[in-house]
């Protein structure tokens, strides 16, 4: 399988790989318009974690130093078995990282991705920092879903502000040999993500929103793994070399393979330029749990009559389902944007503040078309302060 994802059959870089990129430039030519980019290996050259590699005897990628991260071996971390799928993903497991790592040292484990793990989350409950591992990219500091990046932190001190994120932790780190791979997909909340490759390269297919009809079965849905089709469903193919970052934007499916043994850092993320495709996914996951559940609305009609509180009762219900199926609802959401408009996480990495109440703004007016608007007290009270704040 991986003959056909030699990188030698890769056409040229069909986005910008910048040594630097301001923020300026990033949010004029990326962040708003929605586009991918890739930062050169500049950019992590000087991250600690580059202890992770052991340099290749001969020209080629490096090998992971698994040894450097055995001090994390008692983190409990989430593995995916890449040689075993379940319907629409892998058999996943728990296991400490130790035992993984044991496994790989044995030469076993082949199929074997750890993914999804909170490294930093784990660091910082134990005292430690992120910063001991890697930075931030500074265009990509203004970050509505995480804690803020201290880059100055010796450790990681819990303001009232960070404990109050609703939604958790969106930072994580994925190891896994050569073959290991994530099907296609797209991000959480129409969020946007970045991977840094610490170890190794991986091979990224790319399908902008409106191009995904290459990647349907027979019934229309997306296909798991786009190798399967005639030219890859027409995906566009960017081999990430070792220490770039790349940028996926909000909404873009994408399919990742690990073309060495890869270890990499991502962050998930939004901030007042994708807020109005964040606002969009919460509209159509609300749609969806609404549809799933169309057949309860007369049964709550009839229980509370037609003059009675159903319609309060109705959007709760919805609410109740939609946390628990997305991870968040309505004042998740609004909470977020109160939190990050009183406390700006990117500093001078952040659209001028002119832009970004003008975003807020027009998704407020959006929100107030909403019957939660009229429900959901508690929302409401959140979106009310944060119209003052953008006023
Ligand atoms: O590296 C991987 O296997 C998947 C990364 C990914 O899908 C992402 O960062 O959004």
């Amino acid at each position: 399988m991986l003959t056909r994802d030699s990188p030698d059959r890769v056409p040229p870089r069909p986005f910008p790989t910048y040594d630097e990129l301001s923020y300026e430039d990033c949010l004029t030519n990326h962040l708003l318009p929605n586009t991918p980019f890739l930062l050169s290996s500049k950019t992590t050259a000087t991250w600690p974690c580059t202890a992770w590699r052991l340099p290749h005897t001969e020209a080629g990628p490096s090998r992971p130093n698994l040894d450097a991260l055995r001090k994390y071996g008692r983190h409990v971390v989430p593995v995916a078995n890449t040689l075993q799928r379940e319907f629409s993903e892998f058999e996943r497991d728990e296991q400490a990282l130790s035992e993984v790592l044991d496994l790989w040292a044995g030469g076993k484990g082949e199929g074997l991705y750890v993914k999804d793990w909170h490294i930093f989350e784990e660091i910082e409950k134990e005292g430690g920092a992120a910063v001991s591992v890697y930075t931030v990219p500074k265009c990509l500091r203004d970050d509505w879903l995480n804690p803020p990046f201290d880059e100055g932190a010796r450790s990681h001190a819990h303001s009232p502000e960070t404990i109050d994120n609703t939604l958790g932790d969106f930072r994580f780190c994925y190891l896994g040999p050569r073959g290991t791979f994530t099907p296609l997909h797209r991000d959480v909340y129409g969020s946007y993500s970045w991977s840094a490759n610490v170890v190794g390269r991986k091979l990224w297919w790319f399908f902008p929103p409106d191009q995904l009809e290459r990647v349907k079965d027979s019934r229309g849905e997306l296909v798991f793994d786009v190798r399967e089709m005639e030219e890859e469903g027409g995906g566009i193919k960017v081999v990430q070399e070792e220490g770039e970052v790349i940028f996926v934007p909000s909404g873009w499916h994408h399919q990742v393979v690990n073309l060495d043994f890869c270890i990499s850092i991502n962050h998930n993320f939004f901030s007042s330029p994708t807020l109005p495709r964040v606002f969009d996914a919460m509209v159509a996951a609300q749609h969806r749990v609404e549809e799933s559940i169309a057949d309860i609305l007369p049964m709550i009609k009839q229980r509370l009559g037609e003059g009675g509180p159903w319609r309060e009762e109705w959007v709760e219900e919805v609410q109740a389902l939609l946390e628990r199926d997305a991870g968040w609802g309505w004042r998740g959401f609004w909470k977020t944007v109160r939190r990050n408009v009183k406390n700006p996480p990117g500093g001078i990495y952040s659209p001028p503040t002119s832009m970004r109440n003008e975003v807020v703004a027009s998704v407020i007016a959006r929100y107030k078309q909403l019957q939660e608007w009229d429900i959901l007290h508690d929302a409401r009270e959140d979106v009310l302060q944060v119209e003052r704040c953008v006023a």
